[in-house]
C-alpha cells in the first residue's frame, strides 16, 4: 500500500542538469581548467558544496575558504540566470499527467530534492500547487545518500516510510530511498540505478496504477 509519492526534482520533474553543467563549466573555465559533460554525470543529485569539491579535484585545484565561497556564489548566480528564464515547457514528458493521476487517487505528493533552488524552479514551471510538501536543500543537513531528505518529506505528510515510493534519477538518491526503507523507482538506466526496485525511462504514457502493479 502506497500513500505518498516522493519526487526528486532535477532529472525527474525537470532537466536542470544542463543548466548546472553550463554554470559549472563557466566556473571551471574561470579557474583555468576544463569540465566535460562526462564529468557532469558525477554531480547528479550531489549537493552544491560537494559538487564544487568534486570539480576542484577534477581540476587538481584548491581554493582558500573565501575563494571557495565566492566560487559557490558565482556558480549559483550563473545557474539562476538560466533558471529565471525557464517555464512550463521544461517539464519532462508525462510528468504533469502523472502527478495529476497520483493526486486524483488520493495519494500524497512531496518533493525531495538536494537543490536549494527547488521552490523557485517549481514556481517557474508552475507546479508548486501539485505538491503537498516541498523538502529541499534548505530543509536538511545531510545530503543523499543519507535518507534525511526523504524521511523529512514523508514526515511532512504524516506517512510511514514503508508506504512511500521515491522517484529518483541519481545513484545517491536511490541509495537514500533504500536507506529510508522506501520503495524506489529509478528514472534512467540499470548501469547507474540498478539498485532501484523498478526502472522506467520517464513518465510519458505511464500512470501510477502501472507503477504500483510493478512494485514488489
Ligand atoms: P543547487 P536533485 C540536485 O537536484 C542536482 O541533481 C545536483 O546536480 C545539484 O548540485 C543539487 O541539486 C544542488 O542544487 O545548487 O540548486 O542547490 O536531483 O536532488 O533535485
Ligand atoms: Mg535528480
Amino acid at each position: 500500500m502506497i500513500d505518498c509519492c516522493i519526487f526528486d526534482l532535477d532529472g525527474v520533474i525537470v532537466d536542470t542538469a544542463k543548466y548546472h553543467y553550463l554554470a559549472w563549466k563557466r566556473l571551471a573555465t574561470s579557474l583555468g581548467f576544463d569540465f566535460t559533460e562526462h564529468d557532469n554525470e558525477r554531480l547528479k543529485g550531489v549537493s552544491r558544496v560537494e559538487s564544487l569539491k568534486i570539480i576542484l579535484s577534477i581540476g587538481k585545484t584548491e581554493l582558500a575558504p573565501a575563494a571557495f565561497e565566492l566560487a559557490l556564489k558565482n556558480k549559483n548566480d550563473w545557474y539562476l540566470d538560466y533558471i529565471n528564464k525557464i517555464g512550463a515547457e521544461e517539464i519532462l514528458p508525462g510528468v504533469s499527467e502523472f502527478l495529476a493521476g497520483v493526486r486524483a487517487r488520493g495519494i500524497k505528493t512531496t518533493l525531495g530534492s538536494a537543490s536549494k533552488n527547488a521552490r523557485l524552479i517549481l514556481e517557474r514551471i508552475g507546479l508548486v500547487d501539485q505538491f503537498d510538501a516541498i523538502v529541499d536543500g534548505n530543509s536538511v543537513t545531510n545530503a543523499k545518500p543519507d535518507p534525511e531528505v526523504f524521511l523529512t518529506a514523508a514526515r511532512a505528510v504524516n506517512v510511514a516510510p514503508e508506504r512511500c515510493v521515491v522517484f529518483e534519477d541519481a545513484a545517491a538518491g536511490v541509495e537514500a530511498a533504500l536507506n529510508a526503507h522506501m520503495k524506489c523507482v529509478g528514472i534512467g538506466s540499470a548501469d547507474v540505478l540498478g539498485k532501484a526496485h523498478i526502472l522506467m525511462p520517464g513518465f510519458a504514457g505511464v500512470d501510477i496504477d502501472t507503477v504500483l502493479k510493478r512494485l514488489p
